[in-house]
């Protein structure tokens, strides 16, 4: 098994030419493909922010089709899903389609703007992407590979019909259907203690902590190592083992994107847990990890642009 897989590329078709090319990835009949037979896999959000939306999405779904890649979703295409496919019910669109929502996905709006139809074909195409990759040697999800919610998936995920859309992107819902959806494409949260908040990006006050799930569970382990933005003054309170607090335990490397990491290297985030999102589309880098397994034994190298 040999394969290369790729962070969150958002648009940045450049970074990921040339990845590929280092890669060993030649460009035939305008499809990336590899002597050796190697494959890549990309960890989803293709889309959103970047310069070459749609070359990217040309790049990648000719070789996904071609056989030469995988695909797995990421929010940025649940998102564009949801963005465009009406709610037959009370109207509008399944997500609504306010000044934040559509600064999110303006560039690839922007971008499309004479290509409705190849549009429609793209949204066509990522309702069709799994939600996670499980290659036995390792596995692959945009944000966090709950074994619970795989488990879930595996028995009830059949698409992205209207019945799922409503139910996913309904805060409300108590099928499980929206839990699943948001913990495996954004990542879990942390409800922080009353009184306790951060201001995120947009300046907005918020009480959800991101957490780094792939840290194991330990009794030594605090908030701030555990928590993205951990509020001043709890950050050495034990990170505990309660509802809130997820950590990974199999023993299988995952490979996800997602968590704008900011480090000028990729490093790994544990034995079994390698991010591949540093950023790219905020003046970060693309990384791509080559992943060889022979003999049941894994080898991994990043390899990364600015
Ligand atoms: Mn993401």
């Amino acid at each position: 098994m040999h394969y290369d897989i790729f962070g969150d590329i958002h648009g940045h078709a450049d970074q990921m030419e040339i990845l590929l090319q280092r890669c060993g990835y030649k460009r035939k009949q305008g499809v990336y493909q590899h002597p050796q037979g190697r494959k890549a896999i990309f960890v989803g959000d293709l889309i959103d922010r970047g310069p070459r939306i749609r070359e990217t999405l040309h790049l990648v779904r000719d070789m996904q089709q071609a056989g030469h890649a995988e695909v797995v979703m990421g929010n940025h295409e649940f998102n564009a899903i949801s963005f465009h496919t009406p709610h037959t019910e009370q109207g509008g669109f399944f997500r609504d389609h306010t000044l934040a929502e559509i600064e999110q996905h303006i560039e690839t709006l922007r971008q499309f703007k004479h290509y409705m139809q190849e549009w429609e074909e793209f949204l066509a195409w990522f309702k069709e992407l799994p939600l996670y990759l499980d290659k036995g040697h390792f596995r692959v999800v945009h944000a966090c590979w709950d074994p619970a919610h795989i488990q879930w998936l595996q028995n009830n995920y059949r698409g992205t019909d209207k019945a799922f859309l409503k139910a996913a992107n309904d805060k409300q819902d108590t099928s499980g259907v929206h839990r699943v959806v948001e913990e495996t494409l954004k990542g879990k949260e942390y409800s922080l203690p009353e009184g306790y908040s951060f201001l995120d990006k947009e300046g907005v006050p918020r009480r959800e902590c991101r957490i780094k799930w792939w840290l194991p569970a330990s009794p030594n382990l605090t908030l701030g190592e555990y928590l993205f933005n951990c509020p001043e003054g709890l950050e050495n309170e034990p990170a505990g083992t309660g509802h809130d607090a997820f950590h990974y335990a199999d023993k299988v490397p995952v490979f996800f994107g997602h968590y704008w990491l900011k480090d000028k290297k990729p490093v790994q985030q544990s034995p079994y847990a390698i991010c591949l999102d540093y950023s790219v589309a905020k003046n970060g880098m693309l990384v791509v990890c080559s992943v060889d397994v022979v003999a049941g034994n894994m080898n991994s190298k990043f390899s990364w642009q600015q």
